[in-house]
């Protein structure tokens, strides 16, 4: 292996794997990117490039002239800001998807990592322990993209040999960086209140019950899928994974456990609606068999750790609660 880049390095994503990446395979071997400058100096260790996964000649540029070897590519458009903007979903989700992908093939790319999401899932989705193969006709532009990134992704294994893997994450629970522009963000958020003493107003109904994972599952995870016989994968990118699935009422009632005083009230908007088109659970069986998934974190395990974590942040002086 030479050099890994990562896309979307600012990312909910991005922002964990890269420092995981640099201690598993050290600075000189990772170049993190996004679109725009980091705040601070997050990855002052390792060398840091602004690119724009629309931009066909700088993504192509990037890998050939850097030698890149491995792409993790992050960069994305999630489902609620995806609704917003259907039309920057498709530039960053489509086409930089396309970007990586062919540029990928041209430099001589080794193998190139791409999440997708249960966001491919639509209303004539099975609701309860999807398997892999299952009807893909979502809703959303965010859902209609990744459908697409899937079906990218497997055509240009088939027809140029390119090693492209990945999985379908649920919603991602995570500490580190502020929630923003996902439907399963909600989760986050409600951590982030709690800790602050703060009462929560939630966009889902209390019963909308979605998968979800830990952080530290969902990059095990990558990292395990990356480092797995090619030959024993049957799937290119729709490996379903998840941990366990809960409503809002019922990671009210965990966060209660710990903070007892807190409260959450229900207005349900917009997000409602593309959660009522995402399965309530999934089955991460073919993952399991071929890759050796194996998620650590419960409900509460991770409520403990996330109250914890965001404890030590100091989360009341974070901006926009
Ligand atoms: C979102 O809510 O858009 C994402 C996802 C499930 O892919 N977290």
């Amino acid at each position: 292996m030479g050099t890994i880049l990562v896309t979307g390095s600012l990312g909910q994503i991005g922002t964990e794997l890269v420092p995981l990446l640099v201690k598993k395979f050290g600075p000189s071997r990772v170049i993190a990117s996004d679109v725009k400058p980091p705040d601070s100096d997050v990855f002052h260790d390792i060398e840091y490039i602004t690119m724009d996964v629309t931009d066909r000649e700088m993504v192509a540029s990037t890998m050939k002239d850097r030698s890149i070897t491995d792409v993790f590519h992050m960069a994305g458009i999630l489902s609620a800001l995806g609704e917003r903007n259907p039309e920057l979903a498709f530039m960053v989700n489509s086409v930089g998807t396309f970007n990586v992908l062919n540029s990928a093939v041209k430099a001589g790319v080794n193998r190139v990592m791409i999440p997708s999401t249960i966001g491919v899932f639509g209303k004539d989705t099975p609701r309860d322990n999807v398997p892999v193969v299952t009807v893909t006709r979502p809703a959303t532009m965010y859902g209609v993209t990744k459908v697409n990134a899937e079906l990218l992704a497997s055509y240009f294994r088939n027809k140029f040999g390119l090693d492209v893997r990945g999985v379908r994450y649920p919603g991602i629970v995570s500490y580190k960086t502020p929630p923003s522009a996902g439907t399963t963000d909600y989760a986050v958020d409600m951590y982030y209140h709690a800790v602050a003493g703060k009462s929560y107003e939630c966009y889902l109904k209390e019963d909308a019950a979605l998968p979800m994972m830990y952080m530290p599952d969902a990059l095990d995870s990558l990292m395990k899928l990356y480092s797995a016989d090619g030959e024993k994968l049957r799937y290119t990118i729709e490996y379903n994974i998840s941990a366990f699935s809960f409503d809002p009422a019922t990671l009210a009632s965990a966060i209660r456990r710990v903070i007892p005083e807190f409260r959450v009230t229900y207005r349900p908007d917009y997000r409602q609606s593309i959660a009522e088109t995402w399965p309530r659970s999934l089955d991460s069986t073919d993952a399991k068999i071929d890759w050796g998934f194996s998620p650590a974190y419960d409900i509460d395990a991770m409520t403990e750790d996330m109250i914890e974590n965001l404890k030590e942040m100091h989360v009341r002086n974070q901006p926009g609660l």
